[in-house]
């Protein structure tokens, strides 16, 4: 693979990444040219449709001036994968847009971008959507709700911005895309971006990106944030199962009612209190919150192991020189309690374990012989293997061989 480690200065334009944070992050888009230098897709168009054919990978096909199962003309159609051969073959020279979700899950040199983007912490990053464009082809004038760095990775992009927009700005009716109805570029806010360059998007930006070649791919590294309503439902059900039937709404201190159908302002207090002072958990809140960040993004991605590791075998297997890899698209988090102690947050379940094992569990550093150092860390190895988030890389090795 042809891309070179970065320092996020690099990456980021010259910027630190405390200047990036303090500056753009959140905040306004950043135009980076040259952001990887004589970068070189790790994909080819024919690859990107290729995933796009197998089942169980999310795909969308974006046409312009398309035509829905009736064949009526519309202005724009967007149909589902997995696709097939004949799919491809229909498509005109020009006007469409293949998008593959989630490319990170299921190409380990895609996945290896995410390593420059330490400078954000990893369970914000969700994956990197990947899209092919002829010509002409786009997704309409849109706006996300999530932090984006568009890479482009081979071919021209034509990229306007619009400024921020609000939540209910008018959309076009009756297509499954979210297509702004009114779009005006902001004055000095268009460029053409070149294989290695990157746009930075805060969330809420009105973006509008056309390719200009035959053979324009878009890498999209998106971020995730959960809205306030995922996360008070999220939580309140985290929380409840844990929840004893007896603790409940309660008024001891009841006085007279001036009237018996009257919802008085203390009932109100009484019920607020309740919701707030269990809500208010820090310790909770923190092991449910380990538990949001690392869901993964396609749970079928993670094959359990058909039987249960024998610790013997496994702490052998790494003491002969074998090493564990995570597997794409597995999420890891810790969190430090002091002493020694840790959460570590993997694929949406929590596990109490040595902090020196989470450090390393979360981080990127291969997973050997060394890791067996950490106490208790054979059984957490074996849990993470049975659950699938681990895995030995014999599928790797079967694939040099083809090669
Ligand atoms: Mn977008």
């Amino acid at each position: 693979m042809n891309i070179v480690a970065h320092e996020p200065q690099t990456l980021l334009g010259g910027l630190s990444a405390a200047e990036f944070l303090a500056k753009y992050w959140q905040k306004k888009p950043l135009l980076i040219r040259g952001a990887f230098v004589d970068f070189v897709s790790p994909l080819s168009p024919d690859e990107l449709a290729g995933l796009a054919c197998e089942d169980g990978i999310e795909a969308r096909l974006v046409e312009e001036h398309g035509q829905d199962e009736q064949g009526r003309d519309k202005p724009w159609q967007v149909s589902h994968g997995p696709f097939d051969e004949a799919t491809f073959a229909r498509l005109p020279e020009r006007d469409w847009t293949l998008l593959v979700q989630a490319v990170d899950h299921y190409v380990p040199e895609v996945n290896a971008l995410l390593e420059h983007f330490h400078f954000l912490p990893r369970w914000r990053l969700d994956d990197i959507m990947v899209s092919y464009a002829p010509p002409g082809g786009s997704v309409g004038p849109h706006v996300d709700q999530y932090d984006v760095f568009l890479l482009q990775a081979s071919g021209t992009r034509h990229w306007q911005l619009g400024g921020k927009v609000s939540d209910d700005v008018p959309i076009i009716p009756g297509i499954d895309l979210r297509i702004l109805e009114h779009f005006e570029v902001q004055p000095d806010q268009e460029w053409l971006l070149e294989p290695g360059d990157m746009l930075y998007l805060p969330p809420g930006m009105a973006h509008h990106g056309v390719s200009r070649s035959t053979d324009c791919m878009t890498f999209s590294v998106g971020f995730r944030a959960l809205s306030a309503d995922e996360s008070i439902t999220s939580f309140a059900d985290y929380l409840g199962e844990q929840l004893p039937a007896s603790h409940r709404y309660t008024d001891p201190n009841l006085a007279p009612p001036t009237h018996p159908g009257e919802i008085d302002d203390a009932a109100i207090a009484r019920m607020r209190a309740l919701i707030l002072n269990t809500l208010d958990d820090p310790a909770q809140m923190l092991e449910w919150f380990g538990r949001a960040m690392t869901q993964p993004k396609y749970t079928d991605q993670l094959v359990p192991s058909e039987s249960p590791t024998d610790i013997a075998q496994l702490v052998a297997e790494l003491q002969g020189g074998s090493v564990l890899e995570r597997t794409l698209g597995s999420r890891f988090a810790y969190r430090d309690h002091g002493n020694s102690r840790a959460t570590l947050f993997v694929d949406g379940d929590g596990l109490a374990c040595d902090t020196g094992l989470a450090f390393l569990l979360a981080g990127n550093r291969p997973i050997d012989a060394d890791t067996l150092d950490h106490p208790g860390s054979a059984e957490i190895l074996a849990q993470l293997l049975d659950h699938g988030s681990l895995g030995w890389p014999y599928a790797d090795e079967n694939e040099d061989e083809d090669a």
